[in-house]
């Protein structure tokens, strides 16, 4: 791991330097600050752009914000200009897109170019996630990612990446680039905050028990309605769970496992948390469509062992 040069603080290490100086792949690294430049764009499109619908829906039927569109442009230009991605799967777009300009086809990703992208007219923080592949193919279980992130676009501009050597902080500065704040984010010790999405009245009774646990022991419930956000709280917290479960009328949850769940799934896991259906660990999922959902209970490992003890009795 690189440490700061004597007299140097980290703060002054970028993203680029670090992955360089980590021994990282350069085209992983390439990919990475290729979707740092984008974020450059989206916070601006964020801040000053049409808050408006695009007039389309995506595959979910979902009807599509005009923001949602551009995002998903502005990172797919990026990612096929990389000239190291292979195939690319947006939350926006129904198909896998394979790369036609040159590129050596090292890399394929997934990605969510807006999460959350609903609370950009209420004002509160949204999130880029990414999840990347060695190969072409993207129907894969997310243990076999070999990189993950998200840019949280909150009152600061971070990124949390993990290239599968533990999970680390970069915060955008004065000149857009992104420079480390944190390394090796861990969560430890007991979850201090949970986020309980989907409406409660649906639980499962497994659900509801492990609501009442965490209550039990004066978790605090947070949650802001994007993943991002939340699970950001989860990891600088150092401890805590967020849940958007199987309900009763929604038995696979509402959250997709490639471009939301693999990749969170990966970074949790990269400091020592876990992450579930309720029934087995996500990265072992094996997609078989890229709009796949899952149910998902993910933080802190103590927590989600019990959790996955109280759906085992109850449900
Ligand atoms: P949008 O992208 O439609 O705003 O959904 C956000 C999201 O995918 C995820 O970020 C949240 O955790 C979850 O859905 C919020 O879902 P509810 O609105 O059902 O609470």
């Amino acid at each position: 791991m690189v440490s700061a040069e004597r007299g140097q603080t980290k703060f002054q290490i970028n993203l680029r330097r670090y992955l360089r100086e980590s021994g990282v792949d350069r085209d992983l690294t390439r990919i990475i600050c290729e979707i740092a430049n984008a974020s450059k764009y989206i916070i601006n499109a964020i801040r000053t752009g049409d808050l408006g619908v695009a007039g389309t829906s995506n595959l979910y039927g979902e009807q599509q914000l005009a923001l949602d569109v551009l995002s998903d442009r502005i990172i797919t230009k990026r990612l096929v200009h990389s000239g190291v991605v292979a195939n690319i799967a947006s939350e926006e777009v129904a198909d896998v897109t394979p790369v036609t300009y040159p590129t050596n086809g090292r890399y394929s990703v997934a990605f969510d170019p807006l999460d959350g992208s609903s609370l950009v007219d209420v004002n509160l923080a949204v999130g880029t996630i990414v999840s990347i592949y060695e190969g072409d193919d993207l129907l894969q279980p997310g243990r076999n990612q070999v990189a993950a992130l998200y840019v949280l676009y909150g009152p600061r501009t971070t990124m949390v990446v993990s290239t599968g050597n533990g999970v680390h902080e970069f915060a955008m500065n004065l000149l857009m680039e992104f420079d480390l704040v944190q390394e090796n984010l861990k969560l430890e010790g007991p979850a201090r905050v949970y986020a309980p999405g989907g409406t409660r009245t649906k639980y499962s009774s497994g659900t509801e028990k492990f609501v009442q646990h965490l209550e039990n022991n004066g978790t605090k419930l947070r949650y802001s309605g994007g993943f991002v956000p939340d699970i950001n709280h989860v990891l600088v917290k150092r401890g805590g769970v967020f849940m958007y479960p199987h309900l009763s009328d929604l038995p696979n949850g509402k959250l997709r496992v490639l471009y939301e769940l693999n990749p969170m799934a990966y970074l949790i896991e990269q400091a020592g948390g876990a992450a579930s259906t309720g029934r087995g660990r996500i990265l072992d999922l094996q997609p078989e469509k890229i709009d796949d959902r899952a149910p998902v209970f993910i933080g802190s490992k103590s927590e989600i062992e019990q959790l996955e003890q109280f759906i085992a009795e109850e449900d």
